[in-house]
């Protein structure tokens, strides 16, 4: 489903695992800043309200989406972390610049994951123009920093274990 149909801050509150026992790492993209500053904020916030310390949330800048995934791995060598959060903005622009960084920062988070069970989170707005990513930075759209701690505190709860064991799957709203 495209997230023009989707508000990227609305999920089930009674649905989502405590996360006062996790501990996380943001990454935070400088490039397009005014957009991944909302986003760290919606992200940030997301996590405490739903029970983060801030002395386990752990931070850190890159300068742009394209070294997402090995600042993710600096940070996650430096400290014990549930999941990391990877946020950026890269935009469409005249060349194909932005096809090559998306699909690099998507395979490196994929790749990174998979290697080390820990899950780390694509936080990275892809659109064609500025005002689509001002939509999805707490505009219209809603926040993708929040999708992303939501998408977080539920990976993390099932890296842990918390996960109800006879959860039955479905799809809510
Ligand atoms: C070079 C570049 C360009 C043109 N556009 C963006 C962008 O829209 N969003 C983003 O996060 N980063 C951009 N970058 C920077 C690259 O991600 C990277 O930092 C540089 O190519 C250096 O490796």
């Amino acid at each position: 489903m495209a997230t023009a149909n989707k508000n990227l801050s609305h999920y089930d509150e009674n649905n989502i695992p405590s996360a006062e026992e996790m501990t996380f790492g943001i990454v935070v993209s400088e490039w397009n800043h005014e957009i991944t500053h909302k986003l760290y904020e919606g992200c940030l916030e997301t996590l405490l309200k739903h029970g983060t310390k801030e002395e386990d949330v752990h931070t850190a800048q890159v300068p742009g989406s394209f070294e997402l995934p090995v600042g993710g791995k600096i940070l996650a060598s430096r400290h014990r972390l549930d999941a990391v959060i990877c946020i950026g903005c890269v935009i469409k622009g005249e060349t194909s610049h932005n096809e090559y960084i998306n699909q690099s920062v998507a395979m490196g988070l994929t790749n990174l994951s998979i290697a080390s069970g820990i899950p780390f989170v694509f936080g990275v707005l892809t659109p064609n123009t500025e005002e689509q990513a001002l939509d999805r930075a707490g505009g219209k759209h809603g926040n993708k920093g929040v999708e992303a701690a939501v998408t977080a505190i539920r990976m993390a709860a099932m890296k842990k274990g918390l996960t109800k064991s006879k959860q039955r799957i479905g799809f809510g709203k």
